[in-house]
């Protein structure tokens, strides 16, 4: 009996901190959400790909420096390499933490004034 209320109080408490929208990072609810995180990570170091694709309309440095910075602003993507084709489609080699969601990419750069050829 005594274990039983015990264990309500306990959900209890829980209950009521999410309820009130705690910012706790070291609490029940920051614990649970740091474990979820750690295994998204995990898994994902497991699944880095690196693939290339083709973008046109980069003429100079600046237009790599914006392509790369739009890229590199994806969720996922670590790494981005691009050579430089002026006036024709410049190859563009992303390494991502898994495949690169190719509607999100080629939003991202036309977003940026350039267009994802494949
Ligand atoms: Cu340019």
């Amino acid at each position: 009996m005594e274990q039983e209320i015990k264990l309500m109080k306990m959900s209890e408490v829980a209950g009521t901190t999410f309820d009130s929208g705690c910012g706790c990072g070291d609490g029940i609810c920051g614990t649970g959400m740091s474990v979820d995180t750690k295994e998204t990570k995990e898994n994902a170091k497991m699944s880095e790909t690196s693939k290339d694709y083709l973008v046109e309309g980069m003429t100079c440095a600046h237009c790599v420096g914006s392509v790369t910075k739009a890229v590199a602003g994806i969720d996922g993507v670590e790494d981005v390499e691009i050579e430089l084709n002026a006036g024709g489609a410049s190859k563009v080699s992303i390494t991502s933490e898994g495949p690169i969601d190719e509607t999100v990419l080629s939003a991202a750069i036309e977003d940026a004034g350039y267009n994802l050829v494949k």
